[in-house]
């Protein structure tokens, strides 16, 4: 593969900002300073004053997922194609494994699938049900160079697990040096809401927010951030949607607890009177969990990416047609749940963060790549313009604008949540490895040059929680046993 240069551009990492070219040759950065010279037979990109960024990474999808009686319609070879065309070159997917099949099982399956990639990729693997075996396969999925187990706390029958099983994992995790993550919702309390909402005839989408307000998930995040102090692990909050969610995240981390927050970029623009909207499809097309939320919500999310009580923004990337989102015609609980933006995540961050002043673009790396690279620990693989990394890089041309719309996105999606909204701030040349994969609105992928990427134990932030935990363990005092004697 011929070098790449990169000249002209201002470098944007998350500690700083620089006018550098930037050399890359054989998959990896090779040099990063300035007026570096082309070498014989590269390629010579002009960044002609825009950023050069890291590559986004989008830790939160469902390619190809089986789910609620049907499968997502985005396979790993169009998302990732989508993300590319986006700025993101590098996911990690939620592997689910089904009932009573193993993790490792499961990730033979999903690799199987995600071999059609054309950017990188990582799986979190789910946590559904719960035996010795389980546990065994956990350090087997470590072995595999996956550092993070997904746990729901809704999905009532099917994907919910109790706090007997996420005691369990969460502590199996603190032996492993893996992360948990939860979908934190009390799936009783949807349940029951649910239920008493469709006795009342309403059936409809609105009848989705309904069952699931923010305290469903208030409720959860701190169940789940309780237990993780019991166990002694940190914690990873998928789909952050709710003031009470940012509360009980900063509490925590005042207390002294590694917990970390990522709210969508779908909830940091869209509102939850979608569902309101009298054209069925329009709503159920939104229909994900947790649902898009008020603007008071929306507003404590960006408060919340602003001060560092939140450091990610994912998509929970999960895509399924109007003809599969009719499968809940009558009935809101079977609407299948989930809606795209993978390609738009950068771009919305970019105009609603940086354009708006809420977000530096070095804040702006940080939680669109940077700070979720260290969480997973493929920092500095991942997430960073520097010498040795990957060449996973984004020409973002700050000043281009475009107005998204469904009809010219690369995804298989039939509707774009953010259908008409104009953003200033777009990716002009994504490079994936080093080669050249999106330039001035053309894709030229190709079906399998995406790689998994290993994740290793989260060595020191484990190590520094359990000295921790080892000297601020209280002392116990065994107490003398008395057995009361029948006489
Ligand atoms: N939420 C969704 O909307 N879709 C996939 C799974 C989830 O938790
Ligand atoms: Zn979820
Ligand atoms: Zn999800
Ligand atoms: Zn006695």
């Amino acid at each position: 593969m011929a070098a790449v240069l990169v000249r002209g551009g201002t470098v944007v990492n998350a500690d700083r900002s620089f006018r550098a070219d930037v050399l890359c040759a054989d998959g990896k950065i090779v040099a990063v300073g300035e007026k570096i010279d082309a070498p014989t037979g590269a390629e010579v990109i002009d960044a002609g004053g825009a950023y050069v960024i890291p590559g986004g990474i989008d830790p939160h999808t469902h390619m190809e997922m089986p789910f609620m009686g049907t499968k997502a319609i985005e396979d790993f070879y169009s998302g990732t194609a989508s993300a590319l065309a986006g700025g993101t070159t590098m996911i990690v997917d939620m592997c689910i494994p089904s009932p009573q099949q193993s993790l490792t099982d499961a990730l033979d399956e999903w690799s199987d699938w995600a071999s059609k990639a054309c950017a990188d990729y990582g799986f979190h693997v789910s946590i559904t049900w719960w035996s010795e075996r389980v546990a065994q396969q956990m350090a087997e999925c470590l072995d595999r160079g996956v550092n993070s187990f997904k746990h729901f706390m809704a999905y009532k029958g099917a994907l919910m697990v109790d706090d007997e099983i996420m005691f369990q994992s969460f502590s199996r995790c603190r032996e492993l040096g893996a992360l948990p993550l939860v979908h934190a919702e009390n799936g009783e309390a949807v349940f029951r809401l649910q239920q008493a909402l469709l006795a009342q005839g309403i059936t409809g989408p609105e009848g989705h927010a309904l069952s699931r307000p923010p305290h469903v998930e208030a409720e959860a995040v701190t169940r789940a951030i309780m237990l993780a102090k019991i166990t002694g692990v940190p914690l990873y909050i998928v789909h952050t949607s709710c003031r009470e969610t940012v509360e009980a995240i900063a509490r925590a981390r005042a207390e002294g607890q590694r917990v970390f927050g990522e709210p969508l970029a779908q909830y940091l623009c869209l509102d939850d009177s979608v569902y309101r909207n009298p054209d069925w499809d329009f709503a159920a097309s939104r229909v994900m969990s947790p649902p898009f939320r008020s603007k008071e919500h929306q507003d404590a999310l960006w408060a919340g990416l602003m001060s560092g009580q939140l450091q990610v923004v994912a998509t929970d990337h999960c895509t399924f047609l109007l003809e599969q989102k009719r499968l809940g015609l009558d009935n809101f609980t079977k609407i299948p749940n989930g809606t795209g933006g993978i390609e738009e995540r950068l771009k919305i961050v970019w105009h609603f963060g940086v354009n708006a002043g809420r977000l530096t673009p070095e804040e702006f790396v940080a939680v669109t790549s940077t700070n979720i690279a260290k969480i997973l620990n493929v920092y500095p693989q991942k997430g960073a313009i520097v010498q040795g990394a990957d060449a996973d890089l984004v020409v973002w041309d700050p000043k281009a604008t475009q107005t998204i719309s469904q009809k010219t996105h690369h995804s298989k999606l039939d509707v774009n949540v953010f259908e008409g909204i104009t953003v200033q701030g777009v990716p002009k040349v994504t490079l994936s490895r080093g080669k050249v994969v999106w330039r001035d609105g053309q894709l030229d992928v190709e079906k399998g040059a995406g790689r998994n990427v290993p994740r290793p134990p989260m060595a020191p932030m484990f190590e520094a929680q359990a000295k921790w935990n080892e000297l601020t363990r209280p002392t116990g005092v065994k107490r003398e046993v008395h057995i009361h004697q029948t006489p």
